[in-house]
């Protein structure tokens, strides 16, 4: 049976749910408009003031935010509210230099914190649960969210944080824990880890898994399925945002819910800055509906995916975003040809081969090379020459037909290649252009 952590609003009806983000949006401009001069100035500039702004039809009349608005404005120039109402900062890295800092007052915690439990109570969470959150905990959004969200649940919660995975296994055995939030990549590395010391599916205790921070394939979905004998439920934020729970999965697995009462989305063309009809792919666009301290209109995440409003099984009504590819600075372009690595781990994983793999991009004498390293599983391993011969020519074909480039293609014995406890690092571009 599907569980909701608040029915009367995941499963509210189209008409409720506009009228819940038409009111909410008016409110969150005329804030942004009276706080946040930075962003009141964009709108002075296209000639808007918040009467223009009456429901979400007139949403597109409003100007984008982008990083780099958030490196411009860094740190306190997005602020909504004085300082001293402020409880809480979150951190990313940030692809390109400056951090992004997000801030938080104790309602912003509170909003985040039930998105977060949506998503538990839809992987099955109840207070009965034991859940172990093995995201990093700190200014990294995982940990902090994740765990929010499993005490508003009731779960009982494992602060484990990442790494020591030898003693998360402990934890996860010994506590009988039935829940495990961490990245994908984690994920499969506690999966190999579980293997190798003797553990099958049916010993593990674990039943659902919250994984997400990342992009990762359906096939990926399925080994650790298939390795820890759980149910693995994809879960997406950011930390511009709130951090995860955005967007979460249901039991229909079809594409993840986004919480469209604190949350609108937008797909555009990221080159035309164009709104794309429903279905369409193109890059994904939050605007927050009731933040306090780090309110964001229009902010082009740089994710790239589809949304749908397709009538869901598990009788939630939000609608629901694709996997995303990957995010557009991601992407690589590699003669030519966009390449995303989600696209060559497909290719990886359906060969037989897990998700440990580096992709190594150069440019030899003005031509772009790709070169994939990808271990052998232990199961494969050989140092028979023309065995690998073989194998590596059957992936140079995959790459081929997938993305119509040819690759060289590089099989390492297994851990040869760094595991990660948090994101995984996949690709390293030596190009300098
Ligand atoms: O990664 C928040 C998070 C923590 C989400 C734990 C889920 C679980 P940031 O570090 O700010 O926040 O990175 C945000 O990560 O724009 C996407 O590119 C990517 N991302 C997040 N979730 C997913 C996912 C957290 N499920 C950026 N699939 C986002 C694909 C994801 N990419």
């Amino acid at each position: 049976m599907e569980r909701y952590y608040q029915p009367e609003i995941e499963c509210a009806s189209p008409e409720k749910l506009k009228q819940i983000q038409n009111e909410k949006l008016v409110k969150q401009v005329r804030h942004v408009w009276d706080n946040v001069p930075y962003y009141r100035k964009k709108m002075e500039e296209k000639g808007l003031t918040p009467d223009d702004i009456q429901s979400t039809d007139d949403l597109y009349k409003l100007p984008f935010l982008s990083k780099a608005d958030l490196r411009d404005a860094y740190p306190y120039g997005l602020l909504g509210v004085p300082l001293k109402d402020c409880v809480r900062i979150q951190s990313t890295s940030g692809t390109t230099g400056k951090r992004v800092v997000a801030f938080y007052t104790q309602h912003d915690v509170d909003l985040w914190e039930e998105c977060c439990a949506r998503a538990i109570t839809a992987a099955g969470g109840t207070d009965e649960s034991v859940c172990q959150v093995s995201y990093g905990y700190g200014l990294f959004t995982g940990g902090p969210g994740l765990n929010g969200g499993s005490h508003k649940v009731g779960c009982l919660t494992i602060p484990t944080s990442s790494g020591n995975t030898d003693r998360q296994i402990m934890f996860i055995m010994d506590l009988s824990a039935t829940i495990l939030c961490c990245t994908p990549s984690y994920a499969a590395y506690l999966g190999e880890r579980f293997k190798e010391l003797g553990y099958g599916p049916d010993d593990i205790p674990l039943k659902a898994g919250i994984f997400g921070a990342e992009a990762w394939s359906e096939e990926m979905r399925h080994d650790i399925e298939k390795t820890l004998g759980i149910k693995a439920y994809d879960i997406y934020g950011l930390t511009e945002l709130s951090g995860p729970g955005v967007a979460f999965e249901c039991s229909a697995q079809q594409g993840m819910h986004i919480n469209e009462d604190h949350f609108i989305a937008e797909i555009i063309d990221p080159d035309t800055l164009e709104v794309l009809p429903e279905g369409s792919q193109g890059e994904l666009v939050f605007t927050s509906l009731d933040k306090e301290a780090f309110p964001l209109l229009r902010y082009r995440t740089r994710d790239i995916c589809t949304l749908t409003r397709e009538k869901c099984s598990c009788g939630r009504t939000h609608v629901r975003m694709g996997k995303p590819k990957g995010r557009s600075d991601d992407m690589l372009i590699i003669r030519g040809v966009n390449v995303f690595p989600s696209q060559i781990e497909t290719v990886l994983i359906n060969a037989g081969y897990a998700a440990n793999y580096q992709i190594i991009v150069d440019r030899i004498n003005n031509t772009d090379t790709l070169d994939v390293q990808v271990e052998m599983t232990p199961e494969m391993f050989t140092d028979n020459l023309g065995e690998i011969a073989d194998r590596q020519k059957e992936l140079v074909d995959g790459l081929r037909s997938m993305l119509g480039l040819k690759a060289k293609v590089t099989l390492v014995a297994p851990k040869t290649i760094t595991r990660s406890e948090g994101k995984a690092v996949r690709v390293i571009d030596k190009r300098k252009i």
